[in-house]
């Protein structure tokens, strides 16, 4: 069968255990390795404990510790240590606070050709880079598979990405992105895997291939996918990891849904302008336009490859005196190499800041830009207000596009730099994996610290027979999680304690929201396309839930956002944009019959209180999905799942 002869096929085939592989088909696929990190990493391991599972089942899951590092107060700290407790309680490999961003240390140290990867992030997909078919989830799915369930998935359709001639000078794999970006939008990957191939992805170095298979999380696909060729085995042997290669090629007459050509000798240096990743142009359109601050890092960028280069760049240089630049690098490893290589000291004399090798800014971690400031960022997301600055400016570039405007103060084409260095990449990294904790043998008698920011996760009811609600906010299209439920310093240390982060559900859109929907009761929220792209958080979902939404009407949903309203319980209904314009914020609905319609309709009657109108909302839902929401949610399933065997094997 075709499905079968490209990258996406073969993985999927050989990691299938239930369903069939026709394109919108519901399949369970098996998971060979997990990872987390802090801030959705302490649901996951508060659900994995109610899983009631002594042990991971996978071959391997990493928790890391890279968002949450900002130690302003006891709570992320305390995290840390619960996390470290919990993966040596339940055999989980732990990468320490210090080590490193979790997609760039796992492309280092743990992703495998031919594997599959679930990640609670959504940038899990850049270990695709190595020809690995990692997927973004939400927490209470990673648990899941931690737990030895199967993974669900639709079978996605496979765009295929046909890589011709050669990169310019002064342009790189970050161009390559944005300028698929810019052509698919946020939303042109929902539903699709996409692979690349062609005769131009030999020049392509795994670094390359990591930041463009990062990157398409913004397209909203499932992942991307590049072969394992004689690149990733070079990448491979160079981390001494050559066992963990294997090929992996598209077969001859693999057919896929789309087929784009790029020529990469035709690209330029690219930026996304404020405030998506996918408002792309050409830097040279803006060229002149006056900069604040530069940041290189992210897991997109953070590469010894990208530093080493930006190093080069900025060598014997000195950054505008208006400019404030900020290079965090991506891991240890990255960090160390420059040290020794003398990269970092060029980047000191030049006058960078350097920050720790963590997620940091891109997560609003520190150096929020100043008041309707301009900042250029290597990172992959640039949603209003993520960067702690609501007013400021954020453009995404590649590092030659982010030190030249450092160095010049405005943003401008790279080449007024004049020379291109050459930066080649090592031919052995170095290696010292002191920092991450491996799993011990016997776990049991290991005691997990829960600090008093960790409160228990909450307890829902089943879904009622109807349920009247206030429609509390109507919004547009591709509302982010990061609108949902923002990051940022102060926000992110409360990803343990439901009651506290739920006050700042849509505080950034809608001021006073929490305590609105609070006050209601039950509430239910209008969307438009594309509603919760972005981050895996299921805070996103969960948060709201807490405080009363018990529903979301919008024309379309971006895949993770959607599985974590499911797994909490929340009914995501589907509308058209007709329907969307007959319904005004502040109205009153009931949905009617709601449990018979899950159960068992592809419709749900949406009743408008005022005028007593009626609409038809699809319920686009599989059985298995059904069933989480009766029981109203995932964790509610599992929990009497667990009592079904109990009582089986006490009675
Ligand atoms: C992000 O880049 O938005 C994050 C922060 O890494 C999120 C995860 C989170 O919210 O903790 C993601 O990408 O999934
Ligand atoms: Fe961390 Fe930013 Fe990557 Fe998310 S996108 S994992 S916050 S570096």
């Amino acid at each position: 069968m075709a499905y079968k002869d490209h990258i996406t096929g073969q993985i999927l085939a050989a990691h299938l255990l239930e369903g069939d592989l026709v394109p919108g088909a519901e399949i369970g696929i098996r998971i060979d390795q997990t990872l987390t990190q802090d801030a959705t990493g302490t649901l996951v391991y508060l659900e994995f404990m109610s899983l009631e599972v002594n042990r991971v089942q996978t071959k391997l899951s990493v928790s890391y510790v890279d968002h949450n590092t900002l130690q302003t107060g006891r709570e992320n700290a305390d995290d840390h240590l619960f996390l470290q407790s919990a993966a040596a309680r339940y055999g989980v490999w732990f990468s320490r606070p210090g080590n490193g961003i979790c997609h760039q240390v796992h492309l280092e140290r743990f992703g495998a050709p031919g594997k599959t990867l679930l990640g609670s992030d959504s940038h899990t997909p850049t270990a695709g880079g190595l020809g690995m078919l990692a997927i973004g989830a939400g927490g209470m799915d990673v648990a899941l598979a931690m737990a030895g369930a199967p993974f669900y998935m639709t079978v996605p359709r496979v765009t295929f990405i046909r890589l011709t001639g050669q990169l310019s000078p002064w342009v790189g794999a970050k161009d390559v992105i944005l300028h698929l970006l810019g052509n698919l939008t946020v939303k042109g990957g929902l539903g699709k895997i996409i692979e690349y191939g062609g005769p131009a992805v030999k020049t392509l170095t795994v670094p390359d291939r990591a930041t463009i298979a990062n990157m398409g999380a913004e397209s909203g696909a499932w992942t991307s996918l590049f072969p394992s060729d004689e690149v990733t085995r070079r990448f491979l042997a160079a981390q001494k990891r050559e066992k963990d290669w294997t090929p992996i090629y598209a077969r001859e007459g693999a057919e896929y849904g789309e087929v784009i050509e790029i020529d990469l000798s035709t690209l330029i240096p690219l930026v996304a302008s404020p405030s998506s990743p996918d408002a792309v142009r050409p830097v040279q359109e803006l060229s002149g336009k006056k900069v604040d601050q530069i940041v290189i890092g992210s897991c997109t960028n953070s590469s010894y490859h990208d530093l080493k280069l930006s190093a080069q760049l900025l060598k014997g240089k000195k950054v505008h005196p208006e400019v404030s630049l900020v290079i965090a690098p991506g891991s240890r490893q990255v960090l160390s190499m420059l040290v020794r290589d003398g990269s970092l000291a060029h980047m000191i004399d030049a006058g960078a800041r350097i920050l720790e090798v963590a997620c940091g800014p891109c997560i609003g971690m520190g150096q929020a830009p100043p008041t309707g400031g301009v900042s250029v960022r290597t990172f992959n997301r640039n949603f209003p207000g993520r960067s702690g600055t609501p007013d400021a400016e954020v453009y995404l570039a590649g590092p030659h596009v982010a030190v030249a405007a450092a160095l010049t103060g405005s943003l401008v084409h790279p080449a007024v730099l004049g020379h291109l260095p050459d930066v080649e990449g090592p031919e052995k990294f170095l290696i010292n994996d002191s920092m991450i904790i491996p799993p011990s043998a016997n776990t049991h008698d290991v005691d997990i610290r829960m600090g008093p920011n960790i409160k228990p996760l909450p307890d829902f009811a089943p879904m009622p027979d109807s349920l009247k609600l206030k429609l509390l906010l109507k919004l547009g299209d591709n509302i982010t999680t990061d609108d949902i439920l923002p990051g940022g310093a102060g926000v992110l240390p409360l990803r343990s304690n439901l009651p506290a982060i739920s006050l700042h559900v849509f505080k950034l859109i809608s001021p006073g929201f929490a305590q609105k929907a609070r006050a209601q009761g039950n509430v239910a929220i209008l969307g438009g396309e594309n509603y919760g792209q972005g981050s895996s958080r299921e805070h996103a979902a969960l948060a709201p839930k807490y405080l009363g939404v018990h529903a979301i009407l919008t024309k379309s949903f971006a895949r993770l956002h959607r599985a974590n309203l499911i797994n909490f319980g929340v009914l995501p209904v589907l509308i058209t944009d007709r329907q969307y314009d007959q319904i005004e914020e502040g109205c009153n609905i009931e949905l009617v019959d709601m449990e018979k319609a899950v159960a068992e309709s592809d419709k749900i009657i949406i009743k408008l209180m005022s005028g007593d109108r009626e609409l038809t909302g699809r319920l686009d839902l599989s059985v298995r999905e059904r069933k989480i929401l009766l029981a109203g949610g995932s964790l509610n399933l599992h929990r009497q799942n667990i009592k079904s065997r109990c009582n089986y094997s006490g009675g």
